[in-house]
């Protein structure tokens, strides 16, 4: 992969090419008359997006986004796949999907779920069964160090079952899943970012996770009648060990999260302050809240041993409650009222500014980063001194991205629309200016956005490219295929004054949360290593069958087009553990292995080893053979598994 210097891209690199297009392409126009430009335009070229009216003005040139046959893309698009439970990769601007990663979901590509590896990852019951087949991925988000990516690592949540789980970003695979104790609906997730100016760290080094649901604390069968017991944690977790480090016990709940820049805090947007347990009860307050942590003062309490455990876990946890942080000297949380039911909260790329959309309420609120920490040093006289602004942006605002200019997008859920805006502008006018108009521009999107996102734009370097809007609704954007539409992910020119709506690429239910990562960030590597595995069998001349009772283990290898072994044979009742490691070293030659009724499936990259454990109670001849097309005798690929009576 052709890795270029920071900053360059396809769109930078090939200006002059595109100019000339743009120009011939306007100078096509010109001879037909502007206004009859759109008009002249046969059916066959580009469609008219409903409602773009840059593109009804014929005056967008699609050209200028294309990524052509050899061409790679600028971005990485890290994806959240929902109840599919896994990620998905995907390049910008072609829209071009590159890889699934299976994370809490099954799959039989990689095996994810059938070999033993994956296995001990995902967590099984004692019976060698999975813990659970079914995740909810919403939030994704990498390793940070100085403020941008570094691409070491990525974590994504698991809703359902209270699940965090890391990618290598090498591999791009899932390494490692925990379960976070006592959380029920672990929704917003994010990983530190700190500053070297102010911390010697500066590279993540926490992960912090919302609850969402509250239940009773330990949720085992105690208080179920009794809402008002319930309770929400807010977890740590150490990025590198994977541990839970502390949990601090809050009110209301917590949704969406971001960090700052300078590693001091991390903050949650709360829409259920009431502790309702029915909508109606959950939207009977006008303000809800943005709860700040202060990270140093909580992490001072574990320390000093203010804590107490829930239950059987053995984590330590503080109070973050109201009552208990009264004093704003002393206080671990910060609750800054905001209008209603909120949804996301984001951190502008300065550091300076976070902003919280109102979901509920036609407003994003935008509280300074510098006026919370004055707040926590006792110098500000009530928690709504710390926001600076709160314009009307429109209906339903959920999620908000930066250009790097001053400008925030967010999406308008029950509008349809991106609105940009400025936060300057919104600051001035909240001071009193009457003479701003915050609101710059808004585009139709089709239709209903959750999650939008800039490139880069959560971090340091957002370079305000694009915009990518998440759409919960395709209706008829998209080819139908039946009852479920694809949803759209549509991506849009920042660039200039005026949004411009470039592309619709489809995207597999159900898309939340995206990162745009700068492909110069993610430096994968393509080959294994045989010491990646402790089982590694490092030579075809090793293969063999070890037999110790009744349990039978097949050292296996695979160079193509051939496995180590032309056949095995076990006996019925045998445990089989089958380790196999592919011995090729080019790149791209990946082998499968299935065995048929067998129920195995999985693949080995090159210099990488896999293992299954499977009772041999089927006496037949079965031929596992190579499921990855590899080499012209790919098909005769393939070997036989004897299962004795
Ligand atoms: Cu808005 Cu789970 Cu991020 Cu979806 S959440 S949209
Ligand atoms: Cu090995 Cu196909
Ligand atoms: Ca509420």
């Amino acid at each position: 992969m052709g890795i270029e210097e920071k900053g360059s891209t396809n769109l930078t690199t090939d200006l002059s090419r595109r100019k000339f297009l743009n120009t011939a392409a306007l100078v096509g126009l010109a001879g037909a008359g502007l206004s009859t430009g759109l008009a002249a335009c046969k059916k066959s070229e580009a469609p008219v997006a409903a409602g773009d009216k840059t593109a009804a003005a014929g005056a967008v040139d699609y050209n200028k986004y294309e990524v052509r046959p050899g061409q790679l893309d600028d971005y990485y698009v890290m994806s959240s796949g929902g109840h599919s439970a896994e990620i998905r990769i995907y390049g910008l601007p072609s829209g071009r999907i590159l890889k699934r990663v299976p994370v809490f979901n099954m799959d039989a590509l990689v095996g994810w779920g059938i070999t033993n590896e994956s296995k001990k990852i995902i967590g099984t019951k004692p019976d060698g069964s999975l813990n659970y087949h079914t995740g909810d991925t919403h939030h994704v988000h990498g390793s940070y160090t100085d403020g941008t990516y570094d691409g070491k690592n990525f974590w994504v949540n698991d809703k359902i079952h209270s699940r965090l789980a890391r990618i290598r970003g090498d591999y791009m695979e899932c390494d490692k899943i925990i379960d976070l104790p006592n959380v029920s609906g672990f929704h917003g997730i994010f990983p530190d970012k700190r500053d070297p100016v102010d911390e010697k760290i500066n590279h993540t080094t926490r992960i912090f996770c919302g609850m969402e649901f509250h239940t009773p604390l330990p949720n085992d069968g105690r208080d179920m009648n009794d809402p008002k017991k319930y309770g929400i944690l807010f977890t740590c977790v150490d990025a590198a060990s994977m541990e839970v480090k502390w949990q601090i016990k809050v009110d209301g709940n917590c949704d969406l999260v971001a960090t700052s820049y300078d590693g001091k805090l991390a903050c949650t947007n709360q829409y259920n302050t009431e502790g309702g347990v029915t909508y109606q009860e959950m939207m009977a307050a006008e303000r809800d809240a943005c709860l700040f942590f202060n990270i140093a003062r909580i992490e001072e309490a574990v320390k000093a041993g203010k804590t107490f455990t829930i239950g059987d876990s053995k984590v330590p946890v503080v109070d973050g409650t109201r009552d208990a942080n009264k004093d704003p000297k002393t206080a671990l949380t910060l609750y800054v009222p905001v209008p209603k039911n909120p949804h996301g909260v984001n951190i502008t790329p300065d550091g300076k500014y976070y902003a919280c959309a109102g979901k509920l309420s036609p407003t994003a609120t935008v509280i300074e980063h510098a006026l919370v920490l004055k707040w926590f040093n006792g110098e500000l006289a009530a928690p709504r001194d710390t926001v600076v602004a709160e314009p009307e942006i429109g209906l339903g605002p959920l999620h908000t991205g930066f250009d790097g200019r001053g400008n925030a997008y967010t999406t308008l859920f029950l509008d349809s629309q991106i609105v940009k805006w400025n936060i300057d502008k919104a600051i001035a006018k909240y001071k009193g200016d009457k003479t701003v108009q915050p609101v710059l521009d808004r585009i139709d999107v089709h239709y209903q956005p959750g999650h939008g996102f800039t490139t880069m734009g959560e971090t340091r370097e957002a370079d305000g490219k694009f915009f990518v809007s998440d759409n919960k609704f395709s209706k008829d954007r998209l080819l139908p295929v039946g009852p479920l539409h694809p949803e759209t992910a549509q991506l849009i020119d920042i660039t200039g004054d005026k949004m411009i709506l470039v592309a619709d690429h489809s995207v597999y239910s159900e898309p939340h949360d995206s990162i745009l990562v700068r492909r110069d960030l993610i430096k994968t590597k393509q080959i294994c290593s045989l010491d990646d595995s402790p089982y590694a069998v490092r030579d075809a001349k090793d293969c063999r069958v070890e037999r110790k009772g009744k349990n039978v283990t097949v050292y296996l290898t695979s160079i193509a087009p051939a496995f180590g072994l032309t056949e095995f044979t076990v006996k019925r009742g045998d445990e089989v553990t089958i380790i196999l490691t592919n011995l090729d070293k080019v790149e791209d030659l990946t082998h499968g292995f299935a065995i048929p009724k067998y129920d195995i499936n999985f693949i080995v990259n090159p210099q990488e080893t896999k293992s299954v454990t499977f009772k041999a109670d089927k006496p037949g001849v079965y031929w596992f053979y190579c499921t990855n097309f590899c080499h012209a005798l790919h098909l005769e690929m393939r070997s036989r598994m004897i299962v004795e009576k």
